[in-house]
């Protein structure tokens, strides 16, 4: 029995699409807005330059829009990002 849960719950996640991940699941501290080491801990690869450009109003955080606009932007995602 356990261990047909732990199967289903394999399968669930399994099943989940790989798209970018969910703005509340970055936001590790919950305070609504996403900082550098928040975002570096889901995308190791970021870099300053590519945060500068997420956090369009200049306040050191992104936030909601911010980080759909990054997402739209094709910032963030699965894609990996050579184009320097
Ligand atoms: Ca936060
Ligand atoms: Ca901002």
């Amino acid at each position: 029995m356990k261990t047909y849960l732990l199967g289903l719950g394999a399968c669930v996640a399994l099943a989940m699409p790989a798209l970018a991940t969910e703005f509340s699941e970055i936001d590790a501290d919950g305070d609504g807005v996403l900082s550098f080491l928040e975002l570096q801990m889901i995308y190791p690869d970021l870099d300053a330059g590519q945060f500068d450009r997420m956090d369009s109003n200049g306040d050191g955080y992104v936030d909601a829009a911010e980080h759909e606009a990054a997402v739209q932007a094709g910032v963030l995602g699965p894609a990996p990002a050579s184009e320097t």
